[in-house]
């Protein structure tokens, strides 16, 4: 793959939260960012809602809140570690060919942590790359559904 093909765009930025009607207050009364969907994934034990701004174009950037399901799931721990506040948790990049793109990191050595894409917000494909072969920044791939949730 040419490296102009592997990431569409920034597809949003997933900040974890203790509280999920708190953090709606702040990003949709203070902040001003609108809700575009909701939805609980079970398989990743987190209550999300997806928050768009402007015109909210095909290719800007939203931000997910994500609240754990349980303190045992990779949000919950991720809000223990950081001493029960919430953070940016993941930073996820769109893709248009989830297995043209898996391929590809897999064979320059990214460490991706599934064998196979999961489901995602609206039934999105996605993978993640371990934060370890990152420089510490957990990173989402994700492939939208044919119809895009905004
Ligand atoms: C853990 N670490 C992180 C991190 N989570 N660093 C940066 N960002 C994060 N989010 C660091 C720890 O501080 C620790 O560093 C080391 O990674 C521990 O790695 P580990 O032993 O593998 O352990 P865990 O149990 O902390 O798990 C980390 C791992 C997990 C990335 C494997 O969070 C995971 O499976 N994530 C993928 C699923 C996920 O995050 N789902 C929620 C979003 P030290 O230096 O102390 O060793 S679901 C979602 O986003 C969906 C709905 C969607 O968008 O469609």
């Amino acid at each position: 793959m040419d490296n102009s093909d592997l990431f569409v765009c920034i597809d949003h930025i997933g900040l974890a939260v203790p509280d999920m009607d708190e953090a709606l207050r702040l990003h949709v009364d203070v902040m001003g960012w609108r809700l575009l969907h909701r939805e609980q994934n079970q398989e990743q034990g987190v209550d999300e809602a997806m928050l768009g701004t402007g015109a909210q174009g095909d290719e800007n950037a939203m931000i997910q809140l994500l609240a754990p399901l349980s303190p045992e799931s990779a949000v919950g721990k991720f809000i223990e570690k950081n001493g029960g506040r919430g953070g940016i948790q993941h930073i996820a990049y769109r893709v248009a060919d989830m297995d043209a793109v898996d391929a590809t990191l897999r064979e320059r050595g990214a460490t991706l942590l599934y064998p196979a894409p999961k489901s995602g917000t609206g039934g999105a494909r996605i993978n993640f790359i371990h934060p370890k072969s990152t420089g510490g920044v957990l990173l989402e791939i994700t492939e939208p559904p044919a119809a895009p949730h905004h």
